[in-house]
């Protein structure tokens, strides 16, 4: 489904000049700056790809924390690095976060004194002023890049669901994200949003949130080139990812005049992989005159969207 593939980056324009006289050709080869697309590259290639799980790490405690951080590291976790896609735990009695005996159970069904930490990091694209709504019932606390004090907080001991924000300016990139949680009794919640540059207030989605198995950021594409094969008549295209994730293949495009591109040939990816991985292909049949080359990489995923 294409909403689901990120047709991106990756815009490296090439072009061929083709010369023929009579019996010989020259052919040159040469990156083309046109129609911006080189700007666009830089930008892909600037971000960081990064080599994860999506989603956060959650550990779950038997007890509340009392809005002490040092809980966490003083309590040994019921519940160990669980994968958490987002947090959005609307508000319930019934055990919406399915922490099951490590909660005390007061009433049937309705877990009470439960803490967990989610811990990740999260993707910035685009730099500038973020604000982030923390949403909980109990206590939470949002840090970010291990500062000493939270963005956002609902500090305090049992309160019905409610939202504190605090805003803060991130560089593009990736930012360390924790969240201190705590159930104290009655019902229980905690949603985690954020609005930034050019971006209305939304639940912090799945694909910008990797937990801690992040192994590797870097950018994925090394080069691509494009080189004329004279005895042939043909161009012979090769490219190298240093990294890929969730990479289902690549395309190759192709255009006489750097506008109007249509696919040429495709090849599969190298689904994730921190190995740098090397390929080629052939154009069996150039246009005269010039040739532009556009490679995108396709990706099924929830990945960043780069652009
Ligand atoms: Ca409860
Ligand atoms: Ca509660």
């Amino acid at each position: 489904m294409i909403p689901f593939i990120l047709l991106m980056l990756f815009t490296y324009m090439l072009r061929r000049v083709f010369r023929s006289a009579r019996g010989s050709s020259r052919v040159g080869t040469c990156l083309a700056a046109v129609l911006g697309l080189v700007s666009a590259v830089a930008q892909a290639q600037s971000l960081p790809v990064v080599v994860g799980s999506p989603g956060l790490s959650a550990s779950y405690y038997r007890g509340y924390f009392y809005d002490q951080a040092s809980f966490f590291t003083a309590t040994a976790p019921a519940i160990v690095n669980r994968p958490v896609e987002q947090l959005n735990f609307a508000e319930a009695e019934n055990d919406n976060f399915q922490v099951g005996n490590v909660a005390t159970y007061y009433e049937p069904n309705k877990p009470d004194e439960f803490s967990a930490r989610f811990q990740g990091q999260l993707c910035v694209t685009t730099a500038g002023d973020y604000t982030f709504y923390l949403g909980s019932d109990d206590a939470a606390y949002v840090w970010l890049d291990n500062g000493a004090q939270p963005v956002a907080f609902n500090k305090g001991d049992s309160f019905p669901y409610r939202e504190m924000q605090g805003t803060c300016t991130l560089a593009a990139g990736l930012h360390t994200l924790r969240v201190d949680y705590g159930e104290h009794g009655g019902s229980q919640g905690l949603v985690l949003e954020y609005s930034g540059p050019n971006m209305p207030k939304q639940l912090i989605p799945n694909g910008v949130l990797y937990n801690q198995n992040v192994v590797a950021i870097r950018p994925t594409l090394m080069h691509f080139d494009a080189a004329a094969l004279a005895t042939s008549q043909q161009v012979a295209l090769s490219w190298k990812t240093a990294a890929e994730e969730n990479s289902t293949g690549f395309v190759i495009q192709k255009s006489t005049d750097g506008k109007a591109f249509t696919d040429l040939l495709r090849q599969p990816g190298g689904a994730t992989s921190t190995e740098a991985r090397s390929y080629d292909a052939i154009d069996p049949q150039p246009a005269t005159g010039w040739n532009y080359y556009r490679l995108q990489q396709l990706r099924s995923d929830r990945a960043p969207v780069y652009s």
